[in-house]
Formats: C-alpha cells, structure tokens, sequence
C-alpha cells in the first residue's frame, strides 16, 4: 500500500484510479479457489488501517480471488464500484458454467440481483449490477450474456476499444457508474484482458480482435492466471514483464517516464 503518484484530477492520470479508498486486485499464480477466502480478512484490515489517500493492491489467483477482494472493499466502502477488465465475464453461475471453473463465477456471487440464481453464500457483501463496468470482453457465455442484459451491466468489448480507444472506453464506463467520479473504484484486472501476444502463460487466453475464435473446449479445461507452467521460458518472461507493466501503471508508470514532483533540472555553473 502506497500513496499514488498522480494525483485526482492530475490530466496524467486520467483513469483516477488514484482517488481515495480505490482498490486494485490483480489475478496471479494458479494458486486455486480458496485463496478467494485468504483474501477477505488482509483486505480489510488493511483498508480500515490504511488512510484516506490510499490505494491497496492485491495480487492473487486464479481470479476467484476477487470474491475476497471486492466482499472486502465493500464491507469498507459501501459506496465502491467496480471495473472488471477481463477477456470474460466471470458470472456464470455454478448452474450456467459449461467449465465448473469458480473463476468464471466470481461475479454471480457479488451482484445483488443474482442472488435469486445462485445458492445461498453466508452474507457476501455485494455491488449493484448497475455499479460494475466491464472492460475488454470478447468470450462471453450464453447465461452471462443474458445476465448482462436482463439487468442492464454497462460493458465495452474490443470492438469499442479498437473504434473508440482504451481511454474513451475507460472515461465513458467511469461515466455511467460514478458521475462525477465520487465513490471509490476497485479494479478488477484478468491478465487474459490482454493481447495473448504479450501475456500467453495464462489459462484462458483470448485474441482481442473479431477473428477470436471460440475454441471453448481447449480454454474450459484450464484455470488459471499468470501460470508460468503453461508457456516456455520466453512466452514465460514477456507475460510476467506484461503483468509488471500494468502493476506499474496502476502505480501511475507510463512508458513516457514520470516527472517526479520535486524534480529540478540541473542547471551549467
Ligand atoms: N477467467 N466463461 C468461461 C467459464 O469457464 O466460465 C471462462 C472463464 C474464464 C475466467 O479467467 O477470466
Ligand atoms: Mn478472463
Ligand atoms: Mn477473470
Ligand atoms: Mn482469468
């Protein structure tokens, strides 16, 4: 946990990921279902003993681990919404999921109006459909497709992203869940939102343009999220050095490099 770099309203951070009790999970490691439970408690402790300027940052896996991630920001910050950036949807529920993979269901059990469809879960403390935004989708399931429009889910697939760009998508998604930019965000990030050329070693990786094929029945058998078991050496390496990236850039990072805010430019005697 670390203050941001940029601040609020700092036009180089145009996400405003950097605002006030925002959270940041990322899925790592095939580490399996459970995990999702580990990170309840760390969580939020750490949200309650942080400050008010603070963002906190989880890595964790497979991506089941944002059921602790978000039930524990939300027990902290009622008012959070929530960015999913992911190839999928993760809302099937454990009756609609062709897999049984609990991370293609984490967000069945986190949006009130599933609950009428999935099993009791002993008070999980939930988002409003209508306060998630998903970002990056391109491989969705019949049942989350027909969740996602029966109760109304703001989402941009690649297609937006290629015609209107990643910022406009991102501006337009904080638009419909958080006029005027308020409550504070938890981001949600799946390495397989990323372009498989730059993060292969992943359970279900998925190629961002219209030729993506739904090859289900290779992807369904893996879990799964920065696995290094799944690629050679240097598919390895790039897709760790992408996952460092984009941990960097929630840090405020940018390939332009950072100014920091004391900097004085040495001057000749
Ligand atoms: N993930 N929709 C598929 C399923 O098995 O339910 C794929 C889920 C992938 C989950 O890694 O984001
Ligand atoms: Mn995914
Ligand atoms: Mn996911
Ligand atoms: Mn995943």
């Amino acid at each position: 946990v670390r203050e941001p770099l940029y601040k609020q309203g700092d036009h180089r951070f145009p996400t405003n990921l950097g605002q006030p009790n925002s959270g940041v999970q990322m899925g790592l490691e095939p580490s399996g279902e459970a995990a999702c439970l580990r990170a309840l408690s760390p969580l939020q402790v750490a949200l309650n003993h942080q400050g008010k300027e603070n963002i906190l940052f989880c890595i964790g896996g497979d991506h089941s681990v944002s059921l602790g991630t978000v039930h524990g920001h939300a027990q902290v910050n009622k008012d959070m919404v929530l960015l999913w950036i992911d190839a999928h949807a993760d809302c099937n529920t454990c009756l609609t999921s062709g897999s049984g993979n609990v991370h293609g269901m984490p967000l069945s059990f986190l949006i009130n109006e599933l609950q009428e469809f999935v099993p009791p879960d002993g008070g999980v403390r939930r988002a409003a459909a209508v306060d998630i935004a998903f970002i990056g989708l391109r491989d969705i399931d019949p049942g989350e497709r027909y969740l996602l429009e029966k109760f109304g889910v703001t989402y941009y697939g690649m297609q937006e992203v290629d015609h209107l760009g990643i910022q406009e998508v991102v501006r337009r998604s904080l638009q419909e869940v958080n006029p005027g930019f308020k409550r504070p965000i938890h981001l949600s990030f799946d390495i397989d939102s990323l372009d498989p050329g730059f993060a292969k070693c992943t359970g279900t990786p998925c190629r961002p343009d219209s030729r993506c094929a739904k090859d289900s029945t290779l992807r369904r058998r893996c879990t799964g999220q920065v696995n290094p078991d799944l690629g050679d050496p240097a598919q390895s390496e790039v897709t760790v050095n992408a996952a460092k990236e984009v941990i960097r850039a929630c840090f405020g990072w940018q390939r332009a490099g950072i100014v920091p805010s004391n900097y004085q430019i040495p001057m000749p005697a």
